[in-house]
C-alpha cells in the first residue's frame, strides 16, 4: 500500500489525559478535577492529577516519535492552564506550551493543537458550562489568545475533539459531568458549541491567515439493521441526530431542514438568533478530522416515538448484528469497512473536504500478559487492527476521497476519563508507578510500514 505524498503518519492525545500537573503550575481546576475531588468512587481509581505526566516527560516522548518516524501529532491546550479564570493568561502555560510546540517542530513533527477535549473549566461548569450562551464568548477570546501566543508556530488548529460526546455524556447517557439527562440541555449546549466553534475560527483567523482551522468530529456511517422500512427511517433519524448534528454546520455551515424538522415535532427546537446563524454560515472548517472506533447499528424501536420525546430510544435503538466482530475489552465492534463509507460521503456529500483520521485505535485490558522475556508487549492484535483499517482507507483514497493522514490512539498508554488505565492504547506502554516507557511490537511494525513508504 502505498500512500500520497506527506502523509501524515502520527497519533493524538489531549491535555487532561497526558499532562499531569493538574493542580499545579497556575493551573486551575477542570470540570475533571473538580468531579475527582467530589465524587472519585465513579472513577476506575485513577484521577486527571495521575497520568503519564507529560508535562514534565514531553521532550523524551517527542524523541520516541521522531524515533519511529512519526511526522505529525495532535494534542490540546488546557483551557485551565492558559486561562486559570478566563480572562488572565498564565505566562508559565504559555513558555510551556511555547517549548512543547517548538520541540515537535525541531524534531519533524508537524503539532495540530486542539482547544477544547471535554476539558470545561470548573469557573464555567458552575456558571452552566455549554449551556449558558456567555460560553461563546469566553470560547473565542480563548481561541485568540491561542494563536496571539503560538500562531507564529502551530499551523494547525482545531477547535473541538468529538463535541457530540461532551453534549451527550453531559446530558444524555451519563457519563461526563453533570451527568444529568435533558435532552433539551442537549440541544441547547450542542448549539452553543456549533457557535462556539464559527466564534474561535473568526477569531483566530482574525488574528493570523496563514494558519488552518479545523474540527475532529467522531463519525460513522449509521447501518439499519434491515431493509424495513421503519428500521431504515430509524437510521435516517440517527445519522441526522449523530452525524450531520455537527457536520453540516461546523462544515457547511448550515443546519439540515430534516433536522430542524425532527427537532421541531419532538418539541425541542430552540429559539435562535439569525446573527449567529450568520456567524456559523460565515466561519467553517477548513479540514476535517475523523475519529473513528466503532460502527453504529440501529433499528425501530418497538414502542412509537413520544411526543416530546423522552430519550433517544423513542427514535432509534441499537441493533446487534449477529456477525459483528468485537473488541471484548472495551466492547466495541470492529469493523474497519466503515472507514471506505466515511471516505465515500466526505467526498460525495462534503466537497471533498481534506480529511484525516484523527483518531483510530484498540484499547486492550491487562496488556501486561503480552509482555515477552524481553519485556515488550506483543500486540499483534493491534497491529492487525491497524493494517486492516490502513487497506481500507488506502482504498477510498485510491478512490479520490480527500484523505491526508492517520493518526492512532495514542502515544504512550494515556489516562481515559472513567476509565483511568484499564485500557491501553497506546504505540508505546507505560508503567504508571515509575513512568517507565516501553515500546510495544505495534511500534516497531509501524516505524517500518512509514520506512516501507519512502522506499
Ligand atoms: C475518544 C476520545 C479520546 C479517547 C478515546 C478512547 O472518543 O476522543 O479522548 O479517550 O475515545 O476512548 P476511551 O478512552 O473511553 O476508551
Amino acid at each position: 500500500m502505498r500512500f500520497p505524498e506527506n502523509f501524515w503518519w502520527g497519533t493524538a492525545a489531549s491535555a487532561p489525559q497526558t499532562e499531569g500537573e493538574s493542580s499545579s503550575h497556575g493551573k486551575s481546576q477542570s470540570t475533571w478535577d473538580r468531579w475527582f475531588e467530589l465524587e472519585p468512587e465513579k472513577f476506575s481509581g485513577v484521577g486527571p492529577e495521575t497520568t503519564s505526566n507529560v508535562y514534565n516527560c514531553y521532550k523524551e516522548d517527542i524523541q520516541l516519535m521522531k524515533d519511529m518516524h512519526l511526522n505529525s501529532y495532535r494534542t490540546s491546550i488546557s483551557w485551565t492552564r492558559l486561562m486559570p479564570d478566563g480572562i488572565t493568561v498564565n505566562e508559565e502555560a504559555v513558555q510551556f506550551y511555547r517549548d512543547y510546540f517548538k520541540t515537535l517542530i525541531e524534531h519533524g513533527i508537524e503539532p495540530t493543537i486542539n482547544l477544547f477535549h471535554f476539558d470545561m473549566p470548573w469557573w464555567m461548569m458552575e456558571k452552566g458550562g455549554w449551556t449558558n450562551p456567555q460560553i461563546t464568548t469566553y470560547f473565542e477570546e480563548y481561541a485568540r489568545q491561542c494563536i496571539l501566543h503560538f500562531g507564529d508556530l502551530v499551523k494547525h488548529w482545531v477547535t473541538f475533539n468529538e463535541p457530540l460526546v461532551h453534549v451527550e455524556c453531559s446530558y444524555i447517557s451519563g457519563h461526563h459531568y453533570p451527568a444529568i439527562h435533558d435532552l433539551r440541555k442537549a440541544v441547547v449546549s450542542g448549539y452553543h458549541t456549533i457557535l462556539a466553534h464559527a466564534k474561535a475560527i473568526r477569531a483566530m483567523k482574525g488574528v493570523r491567515n496563514d494558519i488552518k482551522v479545523g474540527t475532529v468530529l467522531n463519525l460513522t456511517p449509521v447501518y439499519s439493521g434491515s431493509n424495513q422500512e421503519k428500521d431504515v427511517i430509524a437510521s435516517q433519524k440517527a445519522h441526522l441526530l449523530i452525524v450531520r448534528s455537527f457536520l453540516d454546520p461546523m462544515v457547511k455551515g448550515i443546519f439540515p431542514q430534516e433536522l430542524i424538522d425532527l427537532l421541531k415535532t419532538h418539541e425541542l427546537l430552540i429559539e435562535t438568533d439569525v446573527a449567529d446563524l450568520d456567524i456559523i454560515k460565515t466561519n467553517t472548517a477548513e479540514f476535517l478530522g475523523v475519529n473513528y472506533y466503532q460502527p453504529m447499528r440501529v433499528q425501530a424501536p418497538q414502542k412509537t416515538a413520544r411526543v416530546p420525546m423522552q430519550t433517544l430510544d423513542d427514535l432509534f435503538v441499537p441493533f446487534v448484528w449477529e456477525n459483528r466482530r468485537m473488541n471484548p475489552y472495551r466492547g466495541w465492534e470492529i469493523f474497519p469497512e466503515a472507514l471506505y463509507d466515511i471516505a465515500m460521503m466526505l467526498k460525495h456529500d462534503y466537497q471533498n473536504i481534506p480529511w484525516y483520521v484523527s483518531e483510530n485505535g484498540m484499547g486492550v485490558a491487562d496488556e501486561a500478559r503480552f509482555k515477552d522475556d524481553a519485556g515488550m508487549i506483543q500486540d499483534d492484535y493491534r497491529i492487525e487492527f491497524i493494517q486492516e483499517h490502513l487497506e481500507v482507507l488506502h482504498r477510498g483514497i485510491q478512490e479520490g476521497s480527500n484523505c491526508f493522514g492517520y493518526h492512532l490512539w495514542t502515544f504512550v498508554d494515556c489516562w481515559s476519563w472513567l476509565n483511568g488505565y484499564t485500557n491501553r492504547y497506546g504505540f508505546i506502554s507505560l508503567d504508571l508507578d515509575t513512568q517507565k516507557r516501553t515500546p510495544k511490537k505495534s511500534s516497531v511494525w509501524f516505524k517500518s510500514f512509514i520506512e516501507n513508504q519512502s522506499k
